[in-house]
């Protein structure tokens, strides 16, 4: 086993070598027992929709060139698409919604433990909305919030509110296109139905819906659920993170929050902060409590809180190998049955807290949000009673410090200060070519390539060329593992992104949150065009958008939804689930851009995934007239040289 193939990250490469050494299995080694993976469904072209299948596509054109129902090959990579895409928005809308369902009974007085932490925006997005707020108690105002938002998952009529937000342009587009996102759940239930067998067989026409269907979700029920949270625990600001499996502590209770929602892991952060609850940790000999995250929920406890942040989703075993976590708590989406392997061989309590996403013979503590702190408390003392139960430890040293939570509102002030806070400073900065542009890298991390690399060496590359990365996911975490969210990241940048960087104080890389909080990146990209200067749509912008390592149907929606924004989206060229060479691989890397100003770029490795990025950077710069301004400065200076001569 060459664990340097498996992850560039030392601390994980420590705890692979250490599973094997113990005989522990985790995903790298179930991979590598699925290997050779059937190759038709890493083309995208098996369907398995209706009985009368399964059928494949033959690649080589030597075997069946249709489906029994007459399929041909782009219908059925398509299709498949589009299934993906609309998994992967319910997946982000369904998190939404439950957060405004907590929402609602906040504002009801039903769930007390939870309360408006953001009423500037709680009023704003009220306004936004058409909601009076005159002489209104702030749960009156949240309350109707709360209802309008839920209504937008379901509602029978009218388009998606959050995508009124979007560039004027675009909005027209998207009505020309017939592409507004309706309700969430009705774009969703279409994908399904169009997908079925017989009905939409028009792959153009497929990817269409599959473009409205994510933008259901980035434009819709992940926005929500990043908004409301916002409103619930507060709108990141920066602060402090630590990132890796060294922020374990062997002296400490060590209680991981893993999956997605955060509803119930701020009651966990809440709690382990209780003198009552520090008191009883100490009373089992522990020094104190230390509470860390895995995937999603992590990230969005260290954009708001600055809780630190054992791993990404590779690592969620590994943690477990430590053997210094005492209660693994998981919420929902990407938690590995696995997990209820590797835990037998450790003292580690894994609890399931969602009724939607249990695992078998695994302990269930029912999220409540009437008693949702009560909870914390429970699952905090579960923590405790085992950390009594502990064996030997074996935790990596290795921690990235970073500073993070980069929300809009925090890029605004950052940038603007707090009385002029404003997109100008970045906006002159682009167009005076300090900063080349914006690149959001986000998503997995995936075993089929080398944990981690994907992510940071695209990073690195990009910073070296001037270009400013905003992050989310898994890739944060990737990032901020080895510093690159540290201010000194700075050094690593070409000299125009540096002199920002150490002007303003922010760091070359900057950690957006989770990956609904891709969410926050559209409305950057909305007020970088309202700003002015930088054309008037997301599709003017010299903006892209990366995933190197993706895995889950989460990554489609997202892709999908950037690219019907305006905007150019790498994946990996292996990952990516559609077979080269197609009609429908050819419309979704170039012709789909003369539709929508966005496409997809396929690219394996991360250096040549840079130079695409950064080539598609300067074609825009060309197209807004900004680069032209540069070449006259340099011209003027050689100009004012000649003269001294
Ligand atoms: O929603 S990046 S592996 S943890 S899916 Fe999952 Fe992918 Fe990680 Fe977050 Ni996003
Ligand atoms: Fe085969 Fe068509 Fe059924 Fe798909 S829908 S399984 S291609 S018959």
């Amino acid at each position: 086993m060459d664990v340097k193939k498996r992850s560039s990250d030392p601390a994980t490469q420590e705890m692979l070598k250490r599973m094997a050494d113990s005989g522990q299995e985790n995903a790298w080694d179930r991979l590598e027992a699925q290997e050779p993976q059937c190759g038709f469904g890493q083309l995208g072209i098996c369907c398995r929709v209706c009985n009368m299948g399964p059928c494949r596509i033959d690649p080589f054109g030597e075997g069946p060139e249709r489906g029994v129902c007459g399929a041909d090959v782009d219908t059925i990579i398509a299709r498949n698409f589009l299934r993906a895409a609309a998994a992967g928005a319910s997946a982000h809308s369904d998190h939404g919604r439950g957060v405004v369902h907590t929402f609602i009974a906040m504002a009801k007085g039903e769930a007390p433990d939870y309360a408006i932490k953001d009423r500037t925006k709680l009023l704003a997005l009220a306004r936004e909305w058409g909601i009076k707020t005159d002489g209104r108690k702030d749960t009156e105002i949240a309350a109707e919030l709360g209802e309008l938002a839920l209504a937008e998952f379901g509602k029978s009529y009218g388009t998606q509110r959050m995508a009124e937000r979007a560039p004027g342009p675009r909005k027209a587009l998207w009505k020309k296109l017939g592409l507004t996102p309706r309700a969430v759940d009705r774009e969703v239930v279409e994908a399904l139905h169009r997908s079925t067998m017989g009905v939409d067989q028009d792959y153009k026409s497929i990817i269409h819906h599959a473009s409205r269907c994510s933008l259901a979700d980035g434009w819709g029920g992940s926005m929500i659920a990043t908004e409301l949270q916002d409103i619930m625990f507060g709108t990141p600001y920066p602060k402090h993170g630590e990132m890796n499996l060294g922020v374990f502590k062997e002296d400490q209770v060590n209680l991981v929050v893993h999956g997605h929602e955060p509803l119930l892991s701020e009651m966990i952060a809440a709690a382990s902060a209780l003198p009552e609850l520090v008191a009883e940790a100490r009373a089992a000999g522990a020094s104190g409590l230390n509470v860390a995250g895995i995937c999603c929920t992590a990230n969005e406890l260290l954009v708001r809180h600055g809780i630190p942040v054992a791993g990404n989703f590779l690592q969620q075993e590994l943690a477990v190998a430590t053997g210094a976590v005492d209660v693994m708590c998981v919420d929902l989406q990407c938690i590995m049955q696995g997990l209820t392997e590797v835990v037998k061989c450790f003292h580690t309590k894994l609890i399931t807290t969602s009724e939607k996403a249990r695992l078998p013979n695994v302990e269930h503590v029912q999220m409540e949000e009437a008693r949702a702190l009560e909870v914390g408390k429970a699952i905090v003392r579960k923590a405790i009673e085992a950390f009594k139960n502990r064996g030997p430890v074996h935790i990596p040293k290795d921690k990235g410090e970073a500073v993070v939570g980069f929300s809009h509102e925090a890029i605004n002030y950052m940038l603007g200060g707090r009385f002029r806070a404003s997109y100008r400073p970045l906006n002159d900065n682009i167009m005076n070519g300090r900063i080349r542009g914006v690149v959001g890298v986000v998503g997995c991390t995936n075993p089929k390539v080398t944990h981690d690399e994907g992510h940071t060496r695209l990073v690195k590359e990009l910073i070296k060329r001037d270009i400013l990365v905003v992050m989310t996911g898994c890739a944060q975490i990737a990032c901020g593992k080895v510093g690159l969210m540290a201010p000194e990241a700075a050094a690593l940048a070409g000299p125009g992104l540096r002199e920002v960087c150490e002007t303003v104080g922010i760091p070359p890389v900057l950690a957006v949150g989770s990956c609904v909080d891709n969410s926050r990146i559209l409305v950057a990209c909305t007020e970088m065009v309202r700003e002015g200067g930088l054309g008037e749509d997301i599709a003017d912008l010299p903006v892209a958008g990366a995933c190197l390592e993706h895995i889950t149907e989460k990554a489609i929606a997202i892709g999908q939804y950037f690219v019907a924004s305006g905007a150019l989206v790498v994946f990996h060229e292996k990952l990516f689930p559609v077979m080269p060479g197609t009609a429908v691989h050819q419309y979704l890397t170039d012709g789909i851009a003369a539709e929508m100003g966005g496409k997809w770029a396929v690219e394996s490795d991360p250096v040549k995934a840079a130079e695409l990025i950064h080539a598609h950077i300067e074609k825009k710069r060309d197209a807004l007239g900004i680069n032209k301004e540069r070449e006259r400065k340099l011209f003027d200076m050689e100009d004012r040289q000649k003269l001294k001569v």
